[in-house]
Formats: structure tokens, C-alpha cells, sequence
């Protein structure tokens, strides 16, 4: 209610790029909506709130939205690379937060308690010192690639820093079946790109934050999960977003965003026939490869839903007509949905951590095709750790590449021993958010934390 004086100001600063910044504001309206006295400022760019809050409309009191300048000089032309803009961002985000948080402060007449922030702000573990108040870093991937990050030095100390190769990763609890060649890049190579940097000063700061969250859940990987809790004062898993919602649903609930009508369409598809296919909200994979997979399509017949950006036309074989595919093709998908649908029997992914923890709710084997970061790492961790999915033959999209693949998930026994697999996984995340689950436990330890 509106009733109760606001009495705690906490401050979030969010990532505005890619896909960070929504499951932080998910969190945050999780928190809001059961401490109507504390107030959320939420910083970050005018792009990104706008793109944030046109989405779910507020219906928070106590959630604010503050913009923060984008840190582009004027005369900034679009790069290709979207790395250039995220660096004029960060070398100018310290001293814009600090404007910014002023800024709500005397809207909001309250001092700043509590900083919340994406997990790659490690200069806000600087910030909250010096203001004397907890800080709460957020980290978007997964406990893996957290651990990663956190254990960098002792995996340089191990392998040296000169790049690549074969060498195991066994002196890591849980990591006896990867190898050097599934870190993420700037971890014993590339040491010197401003994301490398960054990550290595945030596995260097984490460790002081009054606690980390993630989400996932602790039983979806718990020999990593344990290594963390012991290097984290706190380490909070209040995940999988999915599966818990945001803020109070109004009755009725929201309508779908299902203009497509696919969800429909499922429903008329055999149980775990269809191909889900997204290469999430940053990459955009070359376009040999797009065709390779809609050739593949093609010619297996397999039914399909393809969150596809652009225009499916330009990659098809020539002279072939889209409405002969036997699919749908859509630019954003209703992707929680669609993996929690019994038809879908496969999703095609790029790997990022919010897609597989959505796919294994959904109890959906993976094909994977990573890209860059964190996700070959956790391309290995679905392939090795839990047997739930297979990389694409030769790490590229070719046509027999990945009808071989398709064929190996929706046909053969492999792909049902995946789903057995995925059983599994998918009951521990439900118990994981029941009643007194690990997860609730955790959301009450970070609500304390937050509005004390
Ligand atoms: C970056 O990953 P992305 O943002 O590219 O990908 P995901 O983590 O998989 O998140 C994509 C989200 O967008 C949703 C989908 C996911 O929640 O359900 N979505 C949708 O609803 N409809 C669509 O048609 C397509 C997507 C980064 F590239 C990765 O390496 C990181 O692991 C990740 C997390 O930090 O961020």
C-alpha cells in the first residue's frame, strides 16, 4: 500500500546493455513490492529505462526510474563494435552514478542506504565504502563463469596467461571435465581488453560485497555454488527469474505477447517435435551460418519457431518462398513461454545463461553455437556438467552440422536421455522456489540486507 512513510533509499545501477538490465529491474520489483516502505531508484541510461519501462509499466510506488548520461562524446559515430560504446559508458559511469544518486537523493529527500548493482560495477564496491552502506553486486550469467572471474589469479598462477589450450581446469571443485579452451576470453589471454579488465577487477572486489546474487538456483551446480560461498561473504541464489514473477500479477493475469499466435500453433505440434531457435539479444551470427541453418531446416522438415532479427528472405536458397517453411518465424518471441511448451523438443542457442536457465525449466534439450564470453564455458557446462544438450560438430552452423544435430535431439535416444536428464534439473529448480525452498531463503536474506 501507499500507506507506510518511505524510510530506506536504495540505489540500483544497472548495465544498460544487452540483456542486464531487465532481470536487475525484475529483482528490484520482487524487492519493491515487498517493502513499500523502502524506495528504489533505478539508474541507468534514458535508452534503457525507456526500453525497461515501456515494457512492464509500473505499478510500484516505490520504484523510480533515474537516467544516467550515456557517456558518448557528441560527435560519436555508431561503431559496428558494440565494445566502443560500452567503454565511453564505463569511463564515464563512476562519476555519472555519483551525479545521478544525488540526483534521486534530493528528489526523494533520503539519503542513499543501500547500493544494489549489476555485478560489473566493481567500482560501486568503492562507492559503498566510502558512503558506509552495503553494496549488493548482481552477476546476469551463471555460478561457473562467476567462479571464473572470482578464481582468476589461481587459474593464471596454474596455466600462465599466454592464451588457449588443452590443459584441465581439475584444481577447480567441479571443473575435472573442462579445459582451458572453455574460459571465456581475457582470463589467460587477451588480458588487456577494457571487459577483461573489468571482470578481472570485479572477481577481485566481489569477495568484499556484502552479498552476491545471481540468478539461478544452488542445486542446479552445487560443488561451484559451495566453492563461491566460501570466497563471497554471502552468496544469494533467488533464481530462476522465470519461475517466480516479478511483481504481484494482477487478476487476470497479463495477456501473452503471442501476436504471432505461436503458442496457438504449438498446440497443435506433436510433444517435443518443434525446434526453438534464438541467438539471444546481442549476437547476430554470420549469415553463412543463418543460412546453413534454415538450408538444414529445409531440408529435414522439422517444424520451428526462429526468433529471427532481420529479414528471413535474404538468407533463404534463392528462389525459395517463406511461406513454404514449415514454421514461424517471429523478431521476439515469447521465449519463456515456448520452452515451457510440451511441443518444443529442442532450443537452437547462442548460450546465454538466462536462455539455458529458462531451457532447463522448460525442460528443453540444447543445441548450442556460443559466441563470446561467458557462453562457451557454459555451453561445456551443458554438455559436460549436465548432459543436457550437444555443441554444433565443429563449432560452426553447417547444413549437415545441424540437421546431425537436430536429428541426434528430437530422434534419437540420446535426446531422450537428455530430457531424463532435464527431469531432474527441472524438479530441483521448482522445489528450489517452494514454500521454504533455497531460493525464498535466500530473497528473505537479501530483503534484510536491503532494508535494514
Ligand atoms: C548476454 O546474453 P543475451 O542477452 O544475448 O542472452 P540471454 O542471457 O540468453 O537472455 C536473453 C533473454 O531474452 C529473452 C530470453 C532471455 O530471458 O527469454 N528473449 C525473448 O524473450 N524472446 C526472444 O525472442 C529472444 C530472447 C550475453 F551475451 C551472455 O553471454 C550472458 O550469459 C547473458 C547474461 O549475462 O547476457
Amino acid at each position: 500500500g501507499n500507506s507506510k512513510p518511505q524510510t530506506h533509499h536504495v540505489a540500483v545501477l544497472a548495465f544498460p546493455f544487452g540483456s542486464h538490465a531487465g532481470p536487475l529491474l525484475s529483482l528490484v520489483l520482487r524487492l519493491a513490492a515487498g517493502a513499500p516502505q523502502v524506495t528504489f531508484s533505478f539508474l541507468t541510461t534514458s535508452k534503457a529505462n525507456a526500453a525497461l519501462f515501456s515494457k512492464s509499466p509500473l505499478s510500484l510506488h516505490n520504484v523510480k526510474a533515474y537516467n544516467v548520461p550515456d557517456g558518448l562524446p557528441e560527435d560519436f559515430v555508431p561503431s559496428r563494435n558494440p565494445e566502443v560504446a560500452v567503454g565511453f559508458f564505463l569511463k564515464a559511469a563512476p562519476e555519472n552514478f555519483m551525479r545521478s544518486l544525488k540526483d534521486a537523493e534530493a528528489a526523494t529527500g533520503l539519503r542513499v542506504g543501500c547500493l544494489v548493482s549489476d555485478a560489473f560495477f566493481w567500482f560501486v564496491g568503492d562507492m559503498a565504502e566510502e558512503m558506509k552502506v552495503p553494496w549488493v553486486p548482481v552477476w546476469t550469467g551463471g555460478p561457473r563463469s562467476l567462479l571464473v572471474h572470482v578464481d582468476t589469479d589461481l587459474i593464471r598462477q596454474r596455466l600462465g596467461t599466454s592464451g588457449g589450450g588443452k590443459q584441465t581446469l581439475d584444481f577447480l571443485p567441479g571443473f575435472s571435465r573442462f579445459q582451458m579452451d572453455d574460459l571465456p576470453e581475457g582470463i589467460v589471454g587477451k588480458l588487456e581488453s577494457p571487459l577483461a579488465t573489468l571482470l578481472y577487477k570485479m572477481g577481485q572486489k566481489l569477495p568484499k560485497a556484502t552479498a552476491v546474487a545471481i540468478n539461478s538456483f544452488e542445486e542446479v551446480d552445487p560443488e561451484v555454488v559451495n566453492v563461491l560461498k566460501s570466497r563471497f561473504q554471502k552468496f544469494l541464489n533467488v533464481g530462476p527469474f522465470s519461475l517466480i514473477p516479478s511483481s504481484p500479477s494482477p487478476s487476470p493475469p497479463p495477456l501473452l505477447n503471442d501476436e504471432s499466435g505461436c503458442l496457438e500453433w504449438l498446440d497443435t505440434q506433436k510433444p517435443a517435435s518443434v525446434a526453438y531457435i534464438s541467438f539471444g539479444s546481442v549476437v547476430t551470427p554470420p549469415p553463412h551460418e543463418l543460412a546453413a541453418f534454415a538450408e538444414a531446416l529445409i531440408e529435414s522438415g522439422f517444424p520451428f519457431i526462429w526468433s529471427f532479427r532481420g529479414n528471413i528472405e535474404e538468407i533463404l536458397p534463392k528462389g525459395y518462398d517463406k511461406m513454404r517453411l514449415n514454421g514461424k518465424i517471429l523478431s521476439w518471441a515469447p521465449q519463456v513461454q515456448v520452452l515451457g511448451h510440451s511441443s518444443t523438443g529442442v532450443f537452437v542457442t547462442h548460450c546465454g545463461w538466462n536462455s539455458i536457465l529458462e531451457s532447463i525449466v522448460g525442460g528443453v534439450p540444447m543445441i548450442c553455437r556460443p559466441f563470446f564470453g561467458d557462453q562457451n564455458l557454459n555451453m561445456r557446462t551443458v554438455e559436460a556438467a549436465w548432459g543436457i544438450g550437444v555443441g554444433v560438430e565443429g563449432g560452426l552452423i553447417t547444413k549437415p552440422a545441424a540437421i546431425k544435430a537436430l536429428e541426434l535431439v528430437l530422434k534419437q535416444k540420446e535426446g531422450e536421455e537428455m530430457r531424463e536428464k532435464l527431469k531432474v534439473l527441472q524438479n530441483l529448480a521448482q522445489q528450489a522456489v517452494e514454500g521454504n525452498g533455497s531460493s525464498p531463503r535466500a530473497f528473505n536474506s537479501l530483503v534484510e540486507i536491503v532494508t535494514k
